[in-house]
């Protein structure tokens, strides 16, 4: 009994090792192929910044009050000072604020390394914090409900997948991506009509957002010629042609009242 027991291991090992024997350098053929395959690295010293800042022009437009009467929750999280809506916010300094830039052609056709951290956008007092995010295709967005009540978040993509998805109070983040470039996603819930975000999905990392000082910088990008588009939820886009060499930084400023909406 024994005995056979011994002979059946051996065998099998043998077995074993005669496969692991005659894969082995073809697996390693196989790995030693995959990187000729990808595109060359990239060569960060030689990048290239565009930095600028978008300006507000004509008369700052007065946003409406949000009336979240509606859901006591809502409302009680601003008692006091009711939330105004998002659609325009001129900073202090006459620049725009939530601008997405991005290099909207141009960008070498590759597999851009997507980051693994993902992107947070936040469910709280009944708002969407930030207002605007950036993401690659296939990076994950990190999707929290900080309330005391549901929410029902709801992107609507027009070549991505739609979904909508309710989350619980406390609910555990909803990790999610999308596939393919969109600029812009218009995010809305369910429950709540007045929440709004943008989500802006882009093939390589050459975004930025426009924050408190209406202020942005794309780096890393290699030298070349390229359109650059400012987009904004009311003003629409303006795009620019650009070249850049190599360690080139360059500025190149937007404007409100350049913007057409299509
Ligand atoms: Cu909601």
């Amino acid at each position: 009994m024994n005995s056979i027991f011994v002979s059946v291991l051996a065998a099998s090992a043998l077995f074993v090792a005669g496969c692991g024997g005659s894969k082995a350098p073809e697996t390693a053929k196989e790995e030693s192929a995959a990187p000729a395959a990808t595109a060359p690295p990239i060569d960060e010293a030689n990048a290239a910044t565009i930095t600028g800042k978008v300006a507000f022009t004509g008369d700052k437009p007065t946003m409406r009050a949000i009336d979240m009467s509606a859901n006591p929750i809502c409302a009680r999280a601003h008692a006091g000072s009711p939330q105004h809506s998002e659609e325009v916010v001129v900073n202090g300094n006459g620049t725009l604020k939530n601008v997405f830039v991005w290099i909207k052609t141009g960008v070498p056709d590759r597999q851009w390394p997507v980051p693994s951290t993902p992107v947070e956008i936040a469910q709280k007092g009944c708002t969407y914090g930030p207002h605007v995010i950036g993401v690659m295709a296939g990076q994950d967005i990190k999707i929290v409900n900080d309330d005391p009540t549901n929410h029902n978040i709801h992107p609507m993509p027009k070549v991505n997948q739609e979904w909508n998805e309710s989350q619980p109070p406390n609910g555990d983040p909803k990790l999610k991506k999308f596939a393919r470039e969109e600029v812009m996603i218009p995010v809305k819930c369910n429950v709540h009509p007045w929440m709004r975000a943008y989500i802006g999905v882009v093939n390589h990392p050459f975004f930025a957002i426009t924050g408190d000082d209406g202020t942005f910088t794309i780096k890393g990008l290699p030298p070349g010629k390229y359109t650059i588009e400012a987009w904004h939820e009311k003003y629409g886009t303006q795009d620019v042609d650009i070249t850049v060499g190599a360690k080139e930084s360059k500025t190149q400023d937007f404007d409100s009242a350049q913007m057409k909406t299509s």
